[in-house]
């Protein structure tokens, strides 16, 4: 293992005191002014406007990257946000998440209240994370060069090569490497985002085209989680730095049958 230090790089735009856009990664030394030259480039054209205050946080990490690879993409084609919520159900009970629970998560994302981070949900679906009304955000995650470009080449067979579906592939990565965590979903809050997805070790990375209507502004993220102690969790989603240096396979469209009984891909 080198001994080269690593350097996480946050972004964090906004415009008249609301959020417009954020980037993160972990790079090496050499990389650094590329990259905020490169994040501050894409705070000041983001399409919701140009930011009027860019927020850099450039770190030296005090630890080596955990290197891991990427969860395998796929998409089922569901055709309507009940298609997706049918979809959610059935591949997150199956790994032992109550349907009550996946139902609170989208209960409490459709609420209206959109988090900073994600929920906690034990597998009955009580709400464990600390602050319940900003959600554990996680951080210090990136990918490598050589990772990077392979899951361009990846992601672009299926015309996913766009930065929403890497950076959520790459947090979704991060998240599940760790055992507590059985399953997760995601949907936007970009009003015009309309695909979200679910993830677990065993399915991988599940996109769900039109889990919610256009227009809808509200999303959020609900991580369900089984014993052990939530603290740890925490600590590891926060602050544990985790770059992807393998990717796995990217698929295009997958039955919901077929998904079901490739349960045991790993
Ligand atoms: N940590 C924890 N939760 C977060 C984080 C984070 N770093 N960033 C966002 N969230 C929560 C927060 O509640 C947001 O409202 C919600 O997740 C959605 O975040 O393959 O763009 O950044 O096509 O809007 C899915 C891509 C895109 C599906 C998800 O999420 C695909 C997306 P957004
Ligand atoms: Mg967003």
């Amino acid at each position: 293992m080198s001994r080269r230090s690593y350097y996480s790089i946050r972004m964090r735009s906004g415009r008249s005191h609301s959020h417009v856009s954020g980037a993160e990664g972990i790079y090496g030394k050499d990389e650094l002014s590329n990259v905020v030259k490169e994040f501050t480039q894409r705070a000041l054209t983001h399409d919701k406007g140009r930011a009027d205050e860019i927020r850099l946080t450039v770190e030296e990490l005090k630890e080596t990257p955990k290197r891991i690879s990427s969860l395998p993409v796929a998409t089922i084609n569901t055709r309507n946000a009940e298609a997706a919520m049918k979809a959610s159900l059935k591949i997150l009970t199956s790994v032992g998440i109550t349907e009550r629970a996946v139902e609170e998560a989208y209960r409490a994302i459709s609420a209206g209240i959109t988090m900073r981070g994600a929920m906690l949900m034990d597998i009955e679906g009580v709400r464990l994370e600390p602050d319940l009304l900003r959600g554990v955000r996680v951080t210090r995650m990136g990918i490598t060069k050589a990772a990077s470009t392979d899951l361009a080449r990846k992601l672009g067979r299926h015309g996913l090569n766009n930065s929403t579906v890497k950076e959520a592939l790459i947090l979704a990565s991060k998240v599940h490497r760790y055992r507590m965590v059985l399953g997760e979903l995601c949907i936007s809050d970009d009003p015009y985002y309309t695909t979200g997805y679910i993830a677990t070790r065993a399915h991988g990375y599940v996109r769900l085209p039109r889990i919610k209507k256009r227009g809808v502004p509200f999303g959020g993220r609900a991580f369900f989680i089984t014993g052990g102690e939530v603290k740890d969790l925490i600590k590891y989603l926060q602050q544990t730095p985790v770059l992807i240096n393998e990717i796995k396979p990217c698929t295009g469209a997958v039955k919901l049958k077929e998904m079901l009984q490739r349960k045991s891909r790993k």
